[in-house]
């Protein structure tokens, strides 16, 4: 059998790899395999699968095939017509009392943001199931209420689309686990509140001059975000951060190690108040004590964190050359051309056995949506949710569409990719990333499957596909990948190019800091701090009805009637999720436990269910947030309080996090910790939310950019007893090569090839090069006034 050659084989090479000279049993084995009558052809018609070394010819690439999706992508966000119409019916509604986003001051009420309001799931898995037509559509717009002393933003649903006579606008709250997405704005008057901080930092112009080597006007000033909230007050700590003397955006690595704090409550810069300095970790209560300790000799002088005008903040190419790096290293083509086919309209991609919707959110970029495997559905939703980063500073954002601009070929996807736009709307602007959206197979490098014996070598190519977008928060760069494999695997993935941060307070500035994080450089310290990416799948296998099934290794002592004395051994224990109460999960010690999910009516003719198994995939996956219960960010991040939750599906439980919730984190429009109660798992809609990152402690290794190679982290999800064999077997490219074994040398009698190709033929790389300066910047369509036919461009503006 099978599996018993493979162990054997296992035991062959164990022992070949750890003794020097072949063993006697070894040599037995070996003679076994020569012995050996395989039938090389089993039922391969040999003709067709035997090497031809003309087997395709490269004049020949197919075009790019297209695919046409199977119904209308009920995902897909606002076009600009949409976008417009629900413009202009927010503009007449009187009691919203807007001023166009244009021309809005700080005490105006604008839109500022607006998305499709995703139809509820039930609708949807009608439309899909040919039951019912597709749901209709609706937006959802953010509105900053402005005019009044308690300014607050809320979201609205409006709809149907488009605009008629039918359509109405409502406060969206249906998904907020408060019932409100109304969060008050504590920011509102940040034109007003930076007037404050310079003008108090200008008292000290001579000692802030002597300390850091120039007076407040040469240096930038800004704060917190989210504010803090202490005894009812809000605060902001501002710092002096230095101002890179080139393009290289390093403005985080130069924090001054100078701090203010404010009280900065309420509408009325008259009640505002200042509430002291904090420099080299000692706390002067007003601006006379800061002058006083100065006077006296007692502000001690510290190594000034000075980089501005040094290009380490920088990331062009430094240091001597590497050898025979001047040649153009491997790169990968596609001889074939496009393998996979895509429907841009529908926004639909298939490629092998695999097929998706996706689309694209202002707050979290790209979602896949209705995932199905030869031909069944296994997931439903999969997309991020949001990204925090945490340390005694916190960060949220859910902005991923603004930030994911133009892939450069040949470095973020190959040049062969296939890339599409994405577009988002907000203040009052459509804007379109062009090329932002990449699919691309690649060669992962290793082969899929391998075996060498006495008659033959074979091997599998690993061929991937990918879609890929990369969004450039502040100085974060988040590539976010989903990649498809040949033996049914899906992987999630996050390298991370973080433009080194180190917003910390006080702990960013290298004084007596050991504690917080390494200096890094000239009076710095690279702050330490937490990567937490939330992640939404919604799985469906075989059904909505699933369970999620835990098959456990267990040590196990046995007495054996065969044995006279007790065996130590492992066995297997099987034990389900039951209940919400024990939703929220941690990866098991030693990897012990598999996670499985499975419908359990829908078993193999084994018995066994036909499951997917989730695991962690590469670096950082299955983290979670060290800082629990958030002193900053309260309830707002409960999603990162454990690296996997199951929870029951609910139309109203639709994200674990809400953009707006920053305003004011202590009273968030969704705390996800609300989603687990007692609600039973067992044969339910059920949806995963895992969690990737990485604790980030930063080192000399991060300046200037934190790399991609190990701030990486993945999950990946894979058929387990779902199929009877492993479905990369089907790939045609497939190489076995089979010996003689009669005479002593081994010489290669046939090459069987499955159908695979060879390309062979002059490829032209000059055909593919890159053409870097079509490179290009966004377009933007003002809403309101909406004049489709003149966009309006400002590339500034981008939120
Ligand atoms: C090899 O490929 C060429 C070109 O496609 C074809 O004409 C020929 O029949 C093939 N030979 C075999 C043995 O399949
Ligand atoms: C490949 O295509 C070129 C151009 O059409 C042709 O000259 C050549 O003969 C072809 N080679 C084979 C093996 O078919
Ligand atoms: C808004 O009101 C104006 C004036 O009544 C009307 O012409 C326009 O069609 C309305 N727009 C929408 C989208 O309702
Ligand atoms: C409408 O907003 C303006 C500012 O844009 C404000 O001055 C005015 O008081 C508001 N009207 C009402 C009725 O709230
Ligand atoms: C669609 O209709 C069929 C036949 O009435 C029913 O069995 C099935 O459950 C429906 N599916 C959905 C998702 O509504
Ligand atoms: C508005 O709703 C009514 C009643 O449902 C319907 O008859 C009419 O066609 C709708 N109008 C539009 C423009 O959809
Ligand atoms: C940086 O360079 C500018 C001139 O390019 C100079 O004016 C400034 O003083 C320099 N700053 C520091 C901190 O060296
Ligand atoms: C992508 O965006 C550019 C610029 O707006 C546009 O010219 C092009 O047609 C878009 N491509 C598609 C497929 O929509
Ligand atoms: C499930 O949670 C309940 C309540 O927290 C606890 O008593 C029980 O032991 C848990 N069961 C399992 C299997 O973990
Ligand atoms: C979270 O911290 C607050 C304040 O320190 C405390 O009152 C509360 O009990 C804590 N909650 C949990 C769940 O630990
Ligand atoms: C979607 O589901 C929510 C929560 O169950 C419900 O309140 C809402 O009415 C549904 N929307 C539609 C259009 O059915
Ligand atoms: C290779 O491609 C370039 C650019 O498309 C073209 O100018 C050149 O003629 C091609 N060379 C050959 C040998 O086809
Ligand atoms: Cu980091």
């Amino acid at each position: 059998m099978r599996t018993t050659v493979a162990a054997a084989v296992g035991a062959l090479v164990a022992a070949s790899s750890t003794l020097a000279a072949p063993s006697p049993k070894f040599a037995y084995m070996k003679d076994r395999f020569k012995s050996q009558r395989i039938p090389v052809n089993f039922n391969l018609d040999v003709s067709k699968n035997q090497y031809n070394s003309s087997a395709y010819n490269l004049t020949d690439v197919p075009a790019a095939p297209t695919a046409k999706a199977p119904h209308k992508n009920v995902w897909a966000g606002l076009s600009n017509d949409e976008a417009a119409g629900v413009i202009g019916f927010l503009h007449n509604q009187t009691d919203l009392n807007l001023t166009a986003a244009a021309d809005a001051g700080p005490w105006d009420n604008l839109i500022t943001t607006l998305d499709i309001l995703t139809p509820n799931k039930t609708e949807t898995l009608a439309f899909l199931a040919g039951n019912a037509s597709a749901p209709e559509r609706y937006a959802y717009a953010t509105i900053s209420f402005n005019t009044i002393d308690e300014p607050y933003v809320e979201d609205f649903i409006v709809g149907p689309l488009p605009v008629s006579e039918n359509t109405t606008y409502a406060p969206y709250s249906f998904r907020s686990t408060k019932g409100s997405s109304r969060v008050r704005n504590y920011d509102a008057d940040s034109d007003k509140t930076y007037e404050l901080f310079t003008s108090t930092a200008q008292e000290v112009d001579d000692i802030i001059e002597a300390l850091l080597g120039a007076p407040t006007d040469n240096w930038d000033i800004w704060g917190i975000d989210p504010l803090w909230h202490e005894d009812g007050k809000v605060i902001s700590w501002v710092g002096f951060w230095g101002i890179p003397d080139s393009v290289f955006d390093g403005q985080t690595l130069l924090p001054q190690g100078i701090y203010m704090k404010f009280d900065i409550t309420g509408r009325d810069p008259s009640k505002w108040e200042f509430l002291g300095w904090l420099h080299n970790y000692v706390y002067y209560p007003t601006t006379a004590a800061f002058r006083d300790a100065w006077d006296k000799g007692l502000v001690e002088m510290t190594t000034r964190n000075a980089g501005m005008n040094s290009t380490w903040i920088g990331t062009d190419r430094k240091g001597p050359e590497l050898p025979h790096d001047d040649q153009p290293p491997p790169m990968q083509i596609a001889p074939g051309g496009q393998r996979f086919s895509v429907d841009e309209e529908e926004q639909y991609v298939e490629w092998m056995d695999f097929s998706y919707y996706w689309s694209f959110r202002r707050d979290t970029g790209v979602r896949l949506w209705d995932i199905k495997y030869k031909g069944e559905k296994i997931i439903h939703e999969l997309g991020l949710n949001e990204a925090l980063a945490h340390s005694r500073r916190t960060w949220t954002r859910g902005m991923f569409g603004p930030y994911s601009f133009e892939l450069i070929a040949g470095y973020d996807c190959p040049t062969y990719a296939k890339f599409v736009n994405s577009t988002f709307h907000a203040n009052e602007l459509s804007t379109t990333h062009r090329n932002s959206i990449c699919f691309f197979e690649q060669d992962v490098g290793f082969p899929m499957q391998r075996h060498t014996n006495g008659v033959y070598a074979s091997a599998t190519k690993n061929i991937a596909f990918t879609m890929k977008h990369v969004s450039t928060v502040g100085n974060y760069d988040y590539s976010f990948l989903y990649t498809f494999y040949l033996d049914g695997s899906i992987a999630v993935e996050v390298p991370s190019l973080i433009m080194l941060s180190t917003l910390d307070i006080q702990s960013a500035y290298y004084a007596k800091n050991g504690e917080y994080g390494y200096q890094i450089h000239d009076g710095l310290s690279g702050s330490m701090h937490d990567h937490v990416l939330n992640w939404k799948m919604d799985v469906d296998i075989l059904g909505t009805a699933n369970t999620v099934g835990f098959h456990t290794v267990e040590p196990k002592t046995v007495k054996y009637d065969w044995s006279p004395v007790e065996r130590n051994t492992m066995h297997l224990v099987r034990s389900e999720l039951k209940n919400e109460a024990n939703g929220t999960l941690e990866w098991s010690k030693n990897g012990k436990d598999m996670v499985l999910v499975y419908n359990k009516e829908e078993k193999n003719k084994y018995g066994e269910e036909r499951a997917w198994r989730i695991m962690p995939h590469i670096g950082g996956a299955g983290m979670f947030s060290t800082i629990q219960n958030s002193t900053n960010a309260g309830p707002s991040i409960n999603f990162a309080t454990s690296p996997l939750f199951v929870t029951q599906y609910h139309d109203s439980e639709f994200n674990s996090a809400h953009p707006s919730s920053a305003y004011d984190p202590f009273n968030p429009v969704i705390d996800f910790g609300k989603y687990l109660n007692d609600e039973n798992l067992e044969q339910e809609d059920l949806v995963l939310w895992f969690n990737l990152g990485m604790h980030h402690v930063p080192h000399t290794g991060d300046l200037g950019n934190t790399v991609h190679q190990t701030a990486h982290a993945g999950m990946i999800f894979s058929p387990h007893n779902y199929l009877y064999s492993g479905p990369q077997e089907q790939s045609s490219n497939m190489v076995r090569l089979v010996y003689n074994t009669s005479s002593g040398d081994a010489t290669v009698d046939k090459v069987l090839t499955f159908g695979g190709q060879t390309a062979m033929g002059l490829f032209n790389l000059t055909a593919i090069a890159p053409d870097y300066y079509a490179y290009q910047g966004d377009e933007n369509t003002r809403k309101f006034p909406y004049d489709p036919l003149h966009p309006y461009d400002d590339t500034e503006s981008i939120v």
